[in-house]
């Protein structure tokens, strides 16, 4: 039985924690897509039963860049059809399989939400109304907001996009993203949004860059009880490239874990990237054996199988 199975339509308690109706807590691992305009061919219901029956991982994450790549802001009419047709592949396939989903409004280049605020308006009504009755549908609005980008953008985007969202679905969490490419949760500990309560802030590391320094920021914001989630990590430096550090990494786990704060894997592809969990040379879509992962993706599908082995015992 799947996590979503289990426990159904998650919502933010009081306490910042994503908990079921019960009350019951719930984090949330899984994996997150490259772009959807670079590498569509992994938006697949086999792939997506295979990663929920043999990796038992409870959430993908549908990266949709909204500026580079054929994003959803910079391409025609036929392009924007083109990315709301494979978000919608990907929601009806994770809820056949039993998986939650995340439609990541993926701001990078474009570092500031209010960029493409109106574009975000309509895409997010759109998507919140077609998939209002999904139990398992998340939202993040703003994947990573950068330079020149204040906390005080992003409140007022958050502010615009969540009511939106709100007139389809009371139920579906919202995730914010925090400003430096997600990592300054304290800006937003500071001066929380407060017109909405079914909220997390987002929160991004990449093990071989970010170290003790971020990870005093995170432990802070935890233990204020902001309600956090980490919908994207990886093993490497912030590039998507370089060497793993797995040490690094393994005390981001622990840390993550001590919370029990979820965290997603960046990425799903064969891209000649570390970050990439498939070998370049893997053309597979689905069916993945050993010899076709990434260090980094064992290496995480390792944590997954200890964090199983540890609830059994
Ligand atoms: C990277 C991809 C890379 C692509 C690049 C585009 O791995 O293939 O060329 O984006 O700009 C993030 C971003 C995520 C990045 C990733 C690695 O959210 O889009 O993906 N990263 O750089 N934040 C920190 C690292």
């Amino acid at each position: 039985m799947t996590k979503y199975e289990k426990h159904g339509v998650l919502h933010v308690n009081a306490k910042g924690k994503l908990v079921d109706h019960n009350g019951e807590e719930v984090a949330l691992y899984g994996f997150s897509s490259h772009g959807l305009s670079w590498y569509p061919q992994y938006i697949n219901r086999d792939f997506f039963e295979f990663m929920s029956e043999k990796w038992h991982v409870d959430v993908i994450r549908l990266a949709m860049y909204t500026d580079e790549e054929n994003g959803y802001c910079v391409g025609d009419e036929e392009n924007r059809a083109g990315l709301l047709d494979l978000i919608d592949r990907g929601v009806k396939a994770a809820t056949e399989v039993g998986l939650y989903v995340i439609i990541d409004w993926h701001i990078l280049r474009d570092s500031n939400p209010l960029i493409y605020s109106d574009m975000a308006a309509e895409f997010f009504d759109i998507v919140a109304e077609r998939y209002h009755a999904y139990g398992n549908v998340i939202y993040e609005i703003c994947n990573e907001p950068n330079v020149n980008c204040t906390w005080k953008d992003i409140k007022t985007y958050a502010e615009e996009i969540i009511p939106i969202i709100r007139k389809h679905t009371k139920y579906a969490p919202i995730f914010v993203g925090t400003p430096t490419w997600s990592q300054d949760v304290d800006e937003a500990a500071k001066d929380p949004i407060t017109i909405d309560k079914n909220l997390m802030y987002v929160f991004h590391f990449y093990a071989d860059t970010h170290r003790d320094e971020l990870r005093a920021k995170f432990k802070a914001a935890a233990e204020n009880g902001l309600p956090l989630i980490i919908t994207e990590f990886g093993c490497c430096d912030a590039s998507g490239a370089g060497d793993n550090n797995f040490e690094q990494s393994d005390m981001w786990i622990r840390l993550a874990d001590n919370y029990n704060v979820g965290y997603i894997m960046w990425n799903i592809s064969n891209r000649d990237e570390t970050s990439a969990s498939f070998k370049p040379d893997c053309d597979k879509t689905t069916g993945f054996e050993e010899e076709d992962l990434s260090e980094a993706c064992k290496w995480f599908l390792k944590v997954l199988e200890d964090h199983r082995e540890k609830k059994q015992s």
